[in-house]
């Protein structure tokens, strides 16, 4: 493992409410560890539970169901991924669960627009209170229904983003009015009007997104926004990544790690908000480990759970794809060998995470978190102060504390690696790490 003094600073809390602080200060207070330990066992378990629900709507046609697998990572035609077709084959609420992240689930809703349906009837109709925020997709420009829908949405205390579908058409469409270098070869009033002498990607995404952006307007929407996604590549390309991040920055904090766990690594900036997120977890998850069903550690004058361990160090390994399920699929989409990306991973994978494993870390942690004692009880909440005096002898918290965040450090230096490779000679590089 790397080393630790590198990696420590001081970490944000995650969401907690001020009964359940109260309650372990409580605990701490009278010195009763293993009450401490229950409760933030209980919060970890609630926040398991947390689940997040995407609603995906617009006009019939419009590449929802596209949407919904994409935002998944499914290719239309894998295992789990929502039925497409140009007919309307979709019409009722169909539910899809993240296939690796069963508590975030993309809804792929009814087509709008069939006469009889109003927008109130139709947000009835789909359950409106069941879903966080809502995406309104269209392939071409915004219809009165998508503006109408959008107004109720927002009447009724929810978010909702304004997605355009199929630019990768858009795109090809404008490549061809220009010859392989580049020069326009469109003759004629309106090609030359409303276009540039030379080909200009950005220029060409920029006149798609103000004309939404105008049309919506003209709709009564105050201020729009609309982000142009293709369902290939979607996490990587035109706006996806911007839509992914306005997702993340606009939802509750208690939320957000929901969120974060099933984004594809597609940046440094998703990898350190992952990663940072994470970490706000240390202590509560090395108080956990303090109680239950605890098993004595040579070395420890504390036992320490190590099903909880266990357990967190898998997550980490999840949340930064260091699965043979998700190398397999990046070697896929990338067309390299899976032996060529797991070359560069140093720690283990999830499906080698195991009982013996964690004690075998958790005894190489003794003298390190020893070594950083200060340090590390100055990482726990002030509102939990008194606890230093009540583990610092049992070394159980800090040693646990410590094998955390020297494994997370780790797993999230692999994940930035296997990025690395998997992008070594291709055009993406530049797009992905700006
Ligand atoms: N080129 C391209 N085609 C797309 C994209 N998204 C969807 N399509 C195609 O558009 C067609 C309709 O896509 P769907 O995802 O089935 O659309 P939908 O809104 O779910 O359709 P209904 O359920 O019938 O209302 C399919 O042929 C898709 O392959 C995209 O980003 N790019
Ligand atoms: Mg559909």
């Amino acid at each position: 493992m790397a080393s630790a003094e590198a990696h420590l600073e001081a970490e944000a809390l995650p969401h907690i409410s001020d009964g359940d602080t109260n309650e372990i200060r409580a605990a701490v207070e009278k010195g009763d560890l293993r009450a401490a330990a229950t409760k933030a066992q209980e919060i970890l378990a609630s926040e398991e539970q947390i689940q997040l629900h995407i609603a995906v709507t617009g006009e019939s046609g419009s590449g929802k169901s596209s949407f919904v697998n994409a935002m998944r990572g499914l290719q239309d035609r894998e295992e789990g991924a929502a039925e497409l077709g140009v007919m309307e084959t979709t019409m009722e609420c169909s539910p899809y669960p993240h296939p690796q992240h069963s508590h975030v689930t993309v809804w792929d809703l009814p087509g709008i627009g069939a006469p009889s349906c109003t927008p109130d009837t139709y947000l009835k109709q789909v359950h409106f209170d069941r879903y966080d925020f809502f995406i309104i997709i269209s392939s071409s420009r915004f219809t009165q229904n998508a503006a109408t829908l959008a107004e109720e949405i927002q009447a009724r205390g929810k978010r909702f983003y304004f997605v355009r579908s199929k630019v990768d058409q858009d795109v090809s469409n404008e490549r061809r009015l220009y010859d392989e270098e580049g020069v326009l070869k469109a003759k004629g009033k309106q090609a030359t009007e409303t276009r540039s002498q030379r080909y200009d990607e950005m220029a060409v995404l920029l006149r798609i997104r103000q004309d939404c952006e105008r049309k919506l307007a003209r709709l009564g929407i105050r201020s729009p926004q609309v982000f142009l996604v293709c369902r290939d590549d979607f996490s990587m390309k035109y706006d996806g990544p911007r839509l992914l991040k306005t997702f993340l920055d606009d939802l509750p904090s208690e939320k957000k790690l929901s969120f974060l766990r099933c984004l594809a690594i597609t940046s440094r900036e998703v990898l350190r908000q992952k990663k940072e997120e994470l970490m706000k977890y240390f202590w509560l998850k090395s108080l956990a480990s303090c109680g239950g069903s605890a098993v004595p550690i040579p070395g420890l004058s504390a036992a320490v759970d190590i099903a909880i361990l266990v357990t967190s160090l898998k997550e980490y390994c999840r949340t930064f794809g260091l699965a043979e399920e998700s190398l397999q699929k990046l070697a896929e989409q990338v067309n390299k060998p899976v032996k060529e990306l797991k070359a560069v991973i140093k720690t283990p994978l999830e499906d080698e995470i195991t009982k013996d494993l964690v004690i075998k870390l958790l005894t190489q942690s003794i003298g390190g978190a020893a070594k950083n004692l200060p340090f590390l009880l100055k990482s726990i909440p002030t509102f939990l102060g008194p606890i230093g005096s009540l583990v610092s002898a049992a070394m159980a918290f800090p040693t646990t504390f410590f094998l955390l965040r020297n494994f997370l450090s780790d797993a999230a230096d692999d994940a930035e690696r296997v990025l690395q490779k998997a992008l070594e000679g291709t055009t993406q590089k530049s797009h992905l790490w700006s």
